[in-house]
């Protein structure tokens, strides 16, 4: 075993500990855990001078800011909503949870992401939104979205799990289409143990996503409808600021992770390390390889055993795709009305490797290793 220690995709961000200790005296000593603490709200306002929006505001997770946005965006139940299915399961859970239902598009093998002619194919009588997906911090095509969402009067909202301090032509991902949802998860970029946050440039949504996020409360202490609770809590946000503080250090990290990947796995027949939008600023969270079977001889999950066996546990984001997943696969015909065979390629080849700044050079030459070792493409002297 090339590893003692287990090598995981996914190790948090988790910043400056004295820092975090001292917010969480903080924290205690005001005895403010939640409810719209000065923590939550100093995080909303990074939030939204990072993104450049108007409103960022907190949530307990991305999820259910994807909930409470379709909501404040009017989509109700019934509603179709066009999502790629080549994303987390959680894009798609979150409407189905709550009556929307989820219509999957192909992706764009290049950005990974949903395909605009095919969305355009897919809008139909019950069509009201469409939900993008910035897969691995690519950015969508977001001017073919958003000329479709016009012409059709559709809401468009772009699940942006991972693609904090991303930019798509220069702007930075955040204030795009109807809502944009960020995840603060353990695993993202900026991490605040669990969190998420909707982020808007719209007045009038900004305020009804804060009234359901706090059981329909809204600014003047009124009940004005039915809400949830999905607020922040200070704990949370404590952590969520102090991750945030080493933005700088961690894309340095992953992007310094990324070249060296790139040159350890070059010329190596049928893997390719997925790259990030030229020209774009990029946070390099994910750091995914493509393995295409028929050319290297060997499969993707041939890959993920042999690197397993070396303790290092890398993950099939994503594989299987939403519509190969319950209880979209059970009922195709109201999920998903043709085939989807770029995004079922990407996800028989994608393969999410260990980055971050916890890996190091020759952590990532031990992994590069066994990849190589695994692979046998049918003239060996092609792998150096
Ligand atoms: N939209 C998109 C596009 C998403 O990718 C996600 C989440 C969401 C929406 C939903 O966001 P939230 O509602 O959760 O805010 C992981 C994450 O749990 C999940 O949040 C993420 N996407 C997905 C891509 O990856 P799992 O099931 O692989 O997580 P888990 O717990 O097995 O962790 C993965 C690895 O991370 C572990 O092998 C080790 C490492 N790890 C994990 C945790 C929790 C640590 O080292 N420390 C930790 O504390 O889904």
């Amino acid at each position: 075993m090339a590893f003692a220690e287990p090598l995981v995709v996914g190790r948090p961000n988790a910043g400056e500990r004295a820092r975090l200790l001292d917010r969480l005296g903080g924290v205690l000593d005001r005895l403010w855990l939640t409810n719209n603490g000065p923590l939550v709200r100093e995080f909303e306002a990074r939030l939204a001078d990072l993104t450049g929006a108007r409103h960022a505001v907190a949530t307990c997770n991305a999820t259910t800011g994807i909930q409470i946005a379709a909501r404040a965006a009017g989509l109700r139940a019934g509603d179709e909503v066009i999502v790629p299915s080549f994303t987390w399961v959680a894009t798609a859970h979150a409407l189905e949870w709550i009556g929307i239902v989820p219509v999957f598009c192909d992706s764009d093998e290049i950005t990974g992401n949903a395909d605009p002619e095919h969305v355009e194919r897919l809008i139909g009588p019950r069509t009201r939104g469409i939900l993008g997906v910035h897969v691995f911090g690519y950015p969508c095509d977001i001017d073919a979205l958003t000329g479709l969402a016009r012409e059709h009067g559709l809401v468009l909202m772009f699940d942006a799990a991972h693609a904090l301090g991303c930019t798509y032509r220069g702007r930075p991902i955040g204030a795009f289409g109807d809502a944009e949802i960020f995840s603060f998860h353990a695993t993202k970029f900026v991490n605040s143990v669990e969190g998420g946050a909707i982020v808007t440039d719209d007045d009038a949504l900004a305020a009804r996503v804060r009234e359901l996020r706090n059981q329909g409360i809204d600014a003047a202490g009124q009940i004005s409808g039915a809400g949830t609770v999905a607020r922040m809590s200070e704990f949370h946000a404590a952590m969520g600021l102090t991750s945030m503080e080493a933005i700088d250090t961690i894309v340095e990290a992953n992007r310094r992770n990324q070249r060296v990947y790139e040159e350890l796995l070059d010329g190596l027949p049928g893997v390719v390390v997925r790259g990030q939008a030229p020209g774009e600023q990029a946070n390099f969270q994910y750091l995914v390889i493509e393995v295409d079977a028929a050319v290297a001889g060997a499969s993707r999950d041939d890959v993920l055993e042999a690197l397993l066996a070396e303790n290092v546990h890398a993950r099939r984001y994503f594989s299987p795709i939403c519509h190969q997943v319950e209880p979209y696969r059970s009922d195709p015909a109201r999920h998903f009305p043709l085939p989807l065979p770029r995004a079922e390629g990407l996800a028989a080849r994608v393969l999410s490797l260990p980055t971050g700044p916890t890996v190091d050079a020759a952590q990532i030459a031990g992994i590069c290793r066994t990849v190589r070792a695994t692979v046998r493409p049918a003239d060996r002297r092609l792998v150096a």
